[in-house]
């Protein structure tokens, strides 16, 4: 049977006009004209995308939302599983193996949650989660996410783009860059006091990514709120450049006139720039970045893929760069 619910019934995702017997007799109407070979591959491509989506984990909290329209938000690539997606990450206030998040993030404590907006910004203040959720419609955008290790993921992300969150602070006309400041809570989270990172995690982005649609706060995936292990409540998700410059678990936001120092940049300057656009030219001192290994789907001897210049979102973000030498800018 192709067509699942939970035992509440909630089939995911569907927009909130559409009820879950209409949304499921309207499926079956498009699987049965692909039986017949009537379908295109659009339509196919739409059917399994549906089929996938329904495969909503029931782990969590349900966060519901209505699929992206922004340009380049939804590849139709094949989404990972949620258990690869929740058990092999990097989130280092948790120990540096990719399994120890998942073991050791339960100590987060995400309620009640806060973040601070500062720096060069007219409105400046403490934005509870539940205020952050409200501000605008959440959407659901399927993003690859490419780390600079050489692995890869594609997520069902749930969350609004950050511009939305930036116009209603109103930067300054002086504010040209973003930092992101992570929690960094020693009681919490076990490897804060290790000297791996500088902490608090920090990341930055110019004024102009940090306003770009596709860049996302995220606070679920895969229809539900987000797993600690993968920076719950309340994350930056920037689907072209390296996985670290998605912050997770923000607890501040600070406009800035100077390019902020970011976390890894601060740990190896030579091998973290500021940009960390996703570029296969651009090889890491230490390995290359042409191939990629998607967590998940490849087996550990299946052929690498070509990683793509901007992790494949070029046409949306490659104008932010026109002009800038990227070898230089890494
Ligand atoms: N606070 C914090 N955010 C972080 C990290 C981290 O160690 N701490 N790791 C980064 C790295 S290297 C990657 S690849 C992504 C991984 O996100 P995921 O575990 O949800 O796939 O989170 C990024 N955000
Ligand atoms: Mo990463």
């Amino acid at each position: 049977m192709l067509i699942k619910t939970n035992a509440d019934g909630f089939i995911h995702p569907v927009a909130s006009d559409i009820t879950p017997q209409a949304a499921y007799r309207r499926r079956r109407e498009m699987l049965k004209l692909m039986a017949t070979g009537v379908a295109g591959a659009a339509l196919a491509t739409w059917a399994s995308r549906e089929a996938l989506a329904l495969e909503r984990p029931g782990k969590l909290a349900a966060l519901a939302a209505a699929k992206s329209n922004a340009p380049g938000a939804m590849t139709m690539e094949k989404v990972t599983p949620y258990k690869d997606a929740t058990t092999y990450n990097n989130f280092y206030e948790f120990g540096t193996d990719k399994a120890d998040p998942a073991k050791n993030a339960g100590t987060l404590k995400t309620a009640p949650w806060t973040v601070e907006v500062d720096g060069l910004v007219k409105k400046p203040g403490k934005y509870q989660l539940e205020d952050l959720l409200k501000l605008s419609a959440q959407e659901e955008r399927v993003y690859r996410l490419r780390c600079v290790e050489g692995w890869s993921m594609v997520i069902p992300w749930v969350g609004y783009s950050m511009s939305k969150l930036i116009e209603k602070v109103e930067p300054q006309g002086n504010a040209k860059f973003v930092e992101f400041i992570t929690q960094a809570d020693p009681k919490t989270m076990p490897f804060v006091g290790s000297r791996v990172l500088d902490w608090p995690y920090t990341e930055g982005l110019r004024m102009d990514e940090a306003m770009h649609p596709l860049t996302l706060l995220a606070f679920g995936m895969y229809g539900e709120v987000l797993p600690n292990q993968n920076g719950a409540p309340v994350r930056l998700v920037v689907p072209w450049k390296y996985g670290f410059k998605s912050g997770k678990s923000l607890v501040r936001i600070r406009f800035t006139d100077r390019e902020p120092r970011t976390a890894w940049n601060k740990a190896a300057a030579n091998e973290y720039g500021f940009y960390s656009n996703v570029n296969p030219d651009v090889d890491h001192p230490r390995w290359s970045q042409a191939t990629e290994r998607r967590i998940g789907e490849d087996g550990l001897f299946a052929k690498k893929r070509k990683t793509l210049m901007f992790n494949g979102y070029e046409a949306q973000v490659g104008q932010l760069y026109a002009g800038m030498d990227l070898k230089k800018n890494f």
